[in-house]
């Protein structure tokens, strides 16, 4: 279900954002990708943290695993969740471990999904928050959360080798911060160690409609999905061509308006 004067003001919204954008960037709006990952390296398969930065207090760090890495502490040697590399948070005593990345936050988003793969190995006997836990979180630059993505909670299973596949729908906090930058923020806390988590293939995809006719030709139609749903919006080129010529005032059969 969607309001067609809503949707009017969100195709507005959505030409003047990236009209913005546009001009100062310098770049062509039709230039823009239906789909963009806004991670670099979220496999970490360059076998290093580039596009991240690792900090901690005390001993609680990240490091790359190539399948060799034995972390202190029972968890013992695993493979890599997918690839040759990941990524794994652990301890000798009383820490936080941060894995952070900084991302900016794309103008005329339309659908965005944080997803990853993780295994948890918490060896204490329960998750405590937040001195024992986990977490997931989206930042401001002054270290605000804006969202908890993900946090164990007390009662969790131990032991999650999984691996676990997350993911959540960031489509309302992203469309807030357009324009701005906001901070991905993986954390490993321990106050009774060992407490071993392992992440990768970490996507942040962000989806984006039609500002130009262009977009919508050689199959470009195809390529506007929500990335929640994976629903595709356009039912063909003529239903694109139709939604980009009336501004929005066409509403295309798959289309969901997100405030
Ligand atoms: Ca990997
Ligand atoms: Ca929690």
């Amino acid at each position: 279900m969607f309001h067609t004067s809503k949707l009017k003001d969100g195709f507005g919204k959505l030409a003047k954002n990236a009209g913005i954008a546009g001009v100062a960037m310098g770049v062509a709006l039709s230039a823009q990708a239906a789909t963009v990952d806004l991670i670099t390296n979220g496999d970490f398969e360059t076998g290093d943290f580039t596009g991240w930065s690792v900090s901690g207090t005390f001993s609680g760090t990240y490091t790359i695993n190539d399948g060799t890495l034995n972390p202190p502490g029972p968890a013992g040697v695993l493979p890599p969740i997918t690839g040759s590399y990941d990524a794994i948070g652990h301890q000798t005593g009383g820490s936080v471990a941060l894995l952070q990345q900084t991302i900016s936050v794309p103008y005329g988003i339309y659908s965005a999904s944080l997803t990853w793969n993780d295994r948890i190995r918490n060896y204490a006997a329960s998750f405590i928050d937040p001195g024992q836990e986990y977490r997931v979180l989206i930042l401001d630059m002054a270290n605000t959360v804006l969202q908890e993505v993900y946090s164990t909670n007390t009662g969790d299973t131990l032991l999650q080798i999984g691996p676990n596949s997350r993911s959540a729908d960031l489509t309302g906090l992203l469309q807030m911060y357009e324009g701005q930058m906001v901070v991905l923020s993986i954390e490993t806390q321990a106050q009774s160690f060992f407490h071993t988590v392992t992440v990768d293939d970490v996507h942040l995809l962000a989806g984006s409609l039609p500002m130009d006719k262009g977009e919508c030709k050689k199959g470009g139609w195809e390529t506007f999905v929500n990335v929640n749903s994976g629903t595709q919006i356009f039912k063909n080129q003529g239903d694109c061509v139709s939604f980009v010529a009336s501004q929005g005032k066409n509403p295309p059969e798959n289309f969901e308006y997100e405030e």
